[in-house]
This record gives C-alpha cells, sequence and structure tokens, in this order.
C-alpha cells in the first residue's frame, strides 16, 4: 500500500542552491529551536550547507520583510558581510517571535552594548600608583595613570569615578572626563585637591610641578574606590566600560588589604594588563597611616607621580 508523504513546509522542501545566501527563519511552532538554514556561495562552484542556531545571529543580520517566494510566517534574511557569529542576542524577544518588529522595509538588530571585553586592544592604560598624604587637609592626594601599551592614547576617551565609602554609586553622580593625550610608557597624574590650580597646590608644594589634571574634589581618603572608565559614566557606571579599577565596588576600604587612609599603593610592574577586576596582588600597599606626620620631603621621597 503506498503510504502517504507527510507534509512538509516550504522551507523544509527548499534547499539551498549555488548563489543563494538567504537565511529562512522558521517560527511555526513556538516550541521548536528557531534555526536559519541556507548556503553560503563560495566563488565558484561550491556550495557549503549549513544550519545555525539563529540565536547566535540576529545581533548580525539584516531582516527584510519581503516573503516572495516564502510561506507565511517566514522572512528573508541576509548576513551582513561583518557577520560574527560570537555575538550575544540582541532581543531574546525577537529571537522566540522572528516576524516581531519587522514592519520596517529593512530592520538592523544591533549588538549588546558594549562590555569589559569589547575595551580595544591597543588600550593598555591602568591605575598605577594611588596617594592620600596626610599635609593639611589631608594632601596631597593623586590617581597615577600609565599607558603601558604602544600607542599614544587620546585621554578625552576616558573618565575617571570614584565610588565613595562602599557606595554602589559614582560620586557626585558622574565620572569626570580627562584630556590630552599620553604617549607609551609615559605617566598622567590626576590631583584630588579641591581648589587647586597651576602654580599654587599642595601636591606642588611636594613635588615641585603640578598634576596633569587639577581640579578634582578631594574626595578620596583612604576607603573610596576609584575606577578608570573607558567612556563617561554615570550612576553605577553601567553606562560606559571598566577599564581598570581600584578597590570594589560596593565595598568599603576600611580594613580592606587595599585601604590607602594616609599611605599609598603602587601598581607591581609585572601587572601590565587593566583589569575591570581587581586583584590585591598586583599591588604594594603601604599600610593604613604610612604618612601619618610625614613632611613634604618625607612624602616626595615615599611617592613617584609621573614614574611608574
Ligand atoms: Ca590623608
Ligand atoms: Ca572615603
Ligand atoms: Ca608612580
Amino acid at each position: 500500500m503506498k503510504r502517504a508523504t507527510p507534509p512538509t513546509r516550504k522551507s523544509d522542501r527548499e534547499s539551498p542552491t549555488a548563489g543563494q545566501t538567504t537565511l529562512c527563519v522558521k517560527s511555526a511552532v513556538e516550541s521548536e529551536p528557531v534555526v536559519c538554514q541556507g548556503a553560503l556561495e563560495l566563488m565558484p562552484p561550491r556550495v557549503v550547507p549549513f544550519t545555525i542556531p539563529v540565536t547566535l545571529l540576529l545581533a548580525s543580520c539584516a531582516f527584510a520583510t519581503s516573503d516572495a517566494g516564502l510561506g507565511e510566517g517566514h522572512s528573508d534574511a541576509r548576513v551582513r558581510a561583518d557577520a560574527d557569529p560570537s555575538l550575544p542576542v540582541a532581543d531574546a524577544a525577537q529571537a522566540a517571535s522572528p516576524d516581531a518588529g519587522l514592519d520596517a522595509a529593512v530592520t538592523t538588530v544591533d549588538a549588546t552594548p558594549p562590555s569589559a571585553d569589547a575595551v580595544p586592544a591597543v588600550t593598555v592604560l591602568v591605575i598605577s600608583e594611588i596617594v592620600d598624604a596626610d599635609l593639611t587637609g589631608g594632601l596631597p592626594k593623586f590617581v597615577e595613570l600609565t599607558n603601558l601599551g604602544t600607542g599614544t592614547l587620546d585621554l578625552s576617551e576616558f573618565s575617571i569615578g570614584v565610588f565613595s565609602n562602599g557606595s554602589f554609586t559614582i560620586n557626585s553622580g558622574a565620572s569626570t572626563t580627562l584630556d590630552g593625550t599620553l604617549a607609551p610608557e609615559a605617566s598622567y597624574v590626576v590631583s584630588f585637591e579641591t581648589g587647586d590650580a597651576a602654580g599654587s597646590s599642595s601636591f606642588r608644594t611636594v613635588y615641585g610641578f603640578d598634576a596633569d589634571h587639577l581640579g578634582f574634589n578631594a574626595v578620596i581618603n583612604g576607603n573610596d574606590t576609584i575606577v578608570l572608565f573607558l567612556g563617561a559614566a554615570t550612576g553605577n557606571g553601567s553606562d560606559a566600560t571598566i577599564v581598570d579599577i581600584y578597590g570594589l565596588i560596593g565595598t568599603d576600604g576600611t580594613g580592606e588589604a587595599w585601604e590607602y587612609l594616609d599611605g599609598f599603593a603602587t601598581r607591581r610592574a609585572a601587572a601590565d594588563t587593566p583589569s575591570p577586576v581587581f586583584t590585591a596582588g598586583d599591588w604594594v600597599f603601604s599600610g593604613v597611616s604610612a604618612l601619618d606626620g610625614a613632611d613634604a620631603p618625607g612624602i616626595a621621597a615615599a611617592t613617584s607621580p609621573g614614574t611608574h
């Protein structure tokens, strides 16, 4: 007896042919995994069929509403030349319902926002020294940055945010953008001295020169976390990328190994890679009160702004 041939959906019947770069996005049964099917044409004449979970490609595809030649519920998608299969899903809802949001003639789905691993490879800017001394006003206070890469950096792309006393949000609500450029192996000093100015500051009294960046409020005093961002950050800093960090966000440094009250911390030379995760072993700590009562020459001898 002749057996009935089970019905097949159009996309199941169609075999990829040479010259096609079409992906068929199936949505007939919600419980079924959504896949892209099609063929990549390798200049002639080889054709390599493939089946890829669409969840890996949605972030990289440009979708069009053209259903020509396709059944109801199908859409035409073309792989962009710069498609990167490693990109995560941009919108889980879109993955669950492939036709959602396809009203426009062409909809490009953006990739997820930048994260820590999106920092350009050339960015090797690190926090290299933290100082909170003990002259009047608890000064000088500074953060030193060092370019450990091989290219000159545009510092206007970076900012510093302070998370005070265990806070989860940036002091004063926003990070402070830097300025100027920084050559390879050079260091840049940010002075935290309220009201300081070129030629006049506790920093200059101690070291004999001005810091590269003046005017930060004196908001660090030993228990505060300092974050170097790529981009300008607000709130909890999630709108920018953490390049490097000293301390832990949400942790009061009092009593922690990294506390620098009336003291300092110096990054080890071997710790030559910025990281959004703080590693205490990357640092040498003076310990609390190491600069208690130290005069200007004593502070200058123990610390080294501008040199890593
Ligand atoms: Ca101090
Ligand atoms: Ca503090
Ligand atoms: Ca230094």
